[in-house]
C-alpha cells in the first residue's frame, strides 16, 4: 500500500509532554475544564436544574463533550435573537456511541421514538462514523432521550471528545466469518477504551454516587488509560476489510486492515497517525494519511490501540489544541519511535505489515444482496444521511423494525443497510406500502457517491452550507456528467462547510470546503479507493465556477481514462492536479 505520506516523519526527539495525571505546562482551556471536571462531572448536573438559560456554564460545556452531547444553537435565527436581545435559541446534539454501526430492531425503533418525542429537529441523522446524531433538544429533555436508549442499551458515552471514539468496521458484517470477526474486534476495541468514570450514569441515568466519589483517590477506579485529563484530543479508530475501504482506513489515528486467509480473520496490519482536520491560513495543520506499523493478531487489537492511545496521552501537545491530534504527535516524534514506543509497552515486537488484497472500493452496496449464508441485505441510499421527520424512510424503517425481521447496519458513507434479512418480500411490501422504495438505477454515481457535513444551521463552525446545498450542486453537476457519458460513473463528491473534514472531504475525488456563505475551495485528485489525498485546485468559488471548472475536466476523463480509472486517479496519472507528495506539502 502506497501513500501520499510515505517518508515523512523524522525523529526530533521532542521533549516528553507530561502524563494524563498531571497539568500540562501552558494547558489548554479545555485541559483546565478537565481539570476542574472531577472525572467528567463538573457542574453539569446542577446546569441542567437552572431554568433560567437553555444553556450551561462553560466548562460543562467542555465535559458534556465527552458525554456525547454538545451544545449548539439554531444558527438561521441567531441575529434575529442577537438584535431582540434575546440568548441563541440554545438546544443541544446527542450522538451515540455504536461500535461497527450496528442496531437491533428494538434499538432503532428506540432511536425513532426519541426523536420524535424529544427533539425539535424530529430527524436522525447518520453519521459519517457509522452512528447516528438527534438535533434540537431542549435541556430538560436530555436525560429523558438518554434513559430511553438506554432502556436499549444504547449510550453516547464517549461519541465526542478526548477520548476514542465510535470505532467503525467495514459495513457488511455479515459478509463473511472473517467480516464477523473483524466487527468483533472492533467492539472489542471500543470497550477496552471507554472511559471508566461512572459520571455518565450518575448524571444521565441517575446511579447513585459512592459516598468519597470517584475524587477520593483511595475508593476511585479511576481512568486507567485516561487519567484526570483524558486524551490531549479526540482519537479515532477504524477496521477495514479489503477490498472495501469504505472506513477511509488511512484518516484514522489508527487504522487496523484485516489480514484474511482461507476465509479466516488471521490478523490485523495496523495503521498509526491519519487525521484530516485543517486550519484555513494555518501550514502547521494539515491532513495526513496514517503509516504502516506492523501486524497483529485479532487477540492483540486491542491491547496495540490501548498502548496507541496512552502513547498519545504521554506525548500529545496538551498546550496547542491546533497541533493535539496523534498525527502530529506521529509526525513530530517519527513512526519508528512509535513503533519502538509502542513495542517497549505491549512487551512483544509487531511482525512486518503482511500482503492484503488492495483496497478497490470505498462505495456501499445499495439495493438487494444475496448472501452466501442464503439472508439477504437491503443497502439504502440517504441522501447526506438526514432521515427528515415523516419522510417516508423514517415510516418504513419504523415499520420494518416493528416487524424484528433485520438489524440495522449505519454505513461509513452515512447510508443505511437491513440486513440479515430472511423474508425479502415482507420488507419489499412494507416500503411499497409507504412509499419508500428507491429505484436505484435513476441515481446518478455521484449522488450516490456523494458526502456532506451537517454543517448550517447547527454546527457552529460552519462557514458555508453543506448538507442543505450539495444535493443542489450534484444535480447541476449531473447535467455535464450526462453530456460525457459519465452519469453511472461513481465518482465521489464530499462538501463541508469548514475545513475539519466532516465529510472527509481530502479523500473525494472531488472535495468542496466552505470558505463563507455560497464560495468553497476545490479539491481534486484523491485516489479513488482513499489512499491519496487531493490537492487544492481552486479557491473561493461559486457554484458557476465550480461547474465551469469541472466540465472540461468531465470532457478528458471521458475521454482519455484507462478502463477501471478513477477521476482522481485520472486527474493526477493526466498531471491536470498535483497530488501532494506528503502531507506536509498539502498547503503548496
Ligand atoms: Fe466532525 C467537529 C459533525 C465526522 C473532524 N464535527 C464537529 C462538530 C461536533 C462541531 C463542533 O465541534 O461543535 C460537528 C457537529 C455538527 C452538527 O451540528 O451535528 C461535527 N463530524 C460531524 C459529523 C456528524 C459529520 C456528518 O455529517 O456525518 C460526523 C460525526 C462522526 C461520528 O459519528 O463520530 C463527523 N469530524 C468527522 C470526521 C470524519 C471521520 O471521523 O471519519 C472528521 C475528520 C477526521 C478527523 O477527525 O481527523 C471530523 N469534527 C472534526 C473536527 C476537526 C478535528 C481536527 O483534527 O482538527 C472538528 C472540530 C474540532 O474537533 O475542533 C469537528
Ligand atoms: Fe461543522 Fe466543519 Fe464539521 Fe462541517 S466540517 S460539521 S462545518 S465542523
Amino acid at each position: 500500500m502506497s501513500t501520499n505520506n510515505e517518508n515523512q516523519t523524522q525523529n526530533p526527539n521532542a521533549p516528553l509532554a507530561k502524563r494524563a495525571d498531571e497539568l500540562a505546562e501552558n494547558p489548554s482551556p479545555v485541559e483546565l475544564a478537565k481539570d476542574r471536571g472531577d472525572y467528567l462531572r463538573g457542574s453539569i448536573a446542577a446546569g441542567l436544574d437552572d431554568d433560567l438559560t437553555g444553556g450551561i456554564a462553560d466548562d460543562d460545556q467542555s465535559l458534556i463533550k465527552f458525554h456525547g452531547i454538545y451544545q449548539q444553537d439554531d444558527r438561521d435565527v441567531r441575529a434575529e435573537r442577537a438584535a431582540r436581545k434575546l440568548e441563541p435559541l440554545h438546544s443541544f446534539m446527542i450522538r451515540l456511541r455504536v461500535p461497527g454501526g450496528i442496531l437491533s430492531p428494538a434499538q432503532w425503533l428506540a432511536a425513532d421514538a426519541a426523536a420524535a418525542d424529544l427533539t425539535s429537529a424530529g430527524s436522525i441523522r447518520l453519521t459519517t462514523r457509522q452512528t447516528l446524531q438527534f438535533h434540537g433538544i431542549a435541556k430538560e429533555n436530555i436525560r429523558p432521550l438518554l434513559q430511553t436508549c438506554a432502556r436499549r442499551l444504547l449510550d453516547s458515552i464517549a461519541a465526542c471528545g478526548d477520548v476514542n471514539r465510535n470505532v467503525m468496521c467495514s459495513a457488511h458484517a455479515g459478509l463473511s466469518p472473517a467480516h464477523a470477526a473483524a466487527h468483533d474486534a472492533a467492539a472489542q476495541i471500543s470497550e477496552s477504551l471507554l472511559p471508566k468514570t461512572r459520571a455518565y450514569f450518575e448524571i444521565w441515568l441517575g446511579e447513585e454516587k459512592a459516598a468519597s466519589g470517584e475524587s477520593a483517590a483511595s475508593f476511585r477506579p479511576a481512568e486507567p488509560l485516561y487519567g484526570k485529563h483524558y486524551l490531549p484530543r479526540k482519537f479515532k479508530i477504524a477496521v477495514a476489510v479489503p477490498p472495501s475501504n469504505d472506513v477511509d482506513v488511512y484518516s484514522q489515528d489508527i487504522g487496523f486492515v484485516a489480514v484474511v486467509r482461507g476465509g479466516k480473520l488471521r490478523g490485523f496490519n495496523v495503521l498509526a497517525g491519519g487525521g484530516l482536520g485543517m486550519t484555513f491560513g494555518a501550514r502547521e495543520t494539515y491532513p495526513r494519511l496514517a503509516e504502516m506499523l506492523g501486524f497483529c493478531a485479532p487477540s492483540q487489537a486491542a491491547d496495540v490501540a490501548w498502548n496507541l492511545a496512552a502513547i498519545q496521552r504521554d506525548y500529545g501537545n496538551r498546550s496547542d489544541r491546533k497541533q493535539a491530534r496523534f498525527k502530529y504527535t506521529v509526525a513530530r516524534l517519527g513512526i519508528d519511535f512509535v513503533r519502538e514506543e509502542l513495542h517497549r509497552r505491549i512487551g512483544f515486537v509487531l511482525p512486518p505489515a503482511e500482503k492484503t488484497p488492495p483496497f478497490t472500493h470505498r462505495d456501499d452496496v445499495l439495493g438487494w444482496h444475496q448472501r452466501e449464508d442464503g439472508l439477504q441485505d437491503f443497502g439504502i441510499f440517504v441522501e447526506n444521511g438526514r432521515i427528515a421527520r415523516g419522510s417516508p424512510l423514517m415510516e418504513a424503517l419504523r415499520e420494518t423494525a416493528a416487524l424484528s425481521c433485520c438489524d440495522f447496519l449505519m454505513t461509513p458513507n452515512q447510508n443505511i443497510a437491513l440486513i440479515n434479512i430472511a423474508d425479502r418480500e415482507r420488507v419489499e411490501r412494507v416500503f411499497s406500502r409507504r412509499g419508500a422504495a428507491q429505484d436505484f438505477s435513476a441515481l446518478s454515481g455521484m449522488r450516490k457517491n456523494a458526502m456532506a457535513c451537517v454543517a448550517l444551521p447547527t454546527c457552529p463552525l460552519a462557514f458555508a452550507e453543506a448538507e442543505r446545498y450539495l444535493p443542489t450542486l450534484v444535480g447541476k453537476l449531473e447535467e455535464e456528467l450526462t453530456r460525457y457519458d459519465l452519469r453511472k460513473d461513481a465518482i465521489s463528491i464530499r462538501m463541508t462547510g469548514c475545513p475539519n473534514g466532516c465529510a472527509r472531504p481530502y479523500l473525494g475525488e472531488i472535495g468542496l470546503i466552505g470558505k463563507s456563505p455560497g464560495r468553497y475551495n476545490l479539491y481534486l485528485g484523491a485516489a479513488a479507493n482513499g489512499a491519496r489525498l487531493s490537492a487544492l485546485a481552486g479557491r473561493n468559488m461559486r457554484e458557476a465556477e465550480i461547474v465551469a471548472f469541472l466540465s472540461p475536466l468531465f470532457a478528458d476523463y471521458a475521454a482519455a481514462r484507462k478502463d477501471g480509472e478513477g477521476f482522481g486517479d485520472f486527474l493526477v496519472r493526466a498531471e491536470k492536479v498535483r497530488a501532494p507528495n506528503v502531507a506536509a506539502d498539502f498547503h503548496d
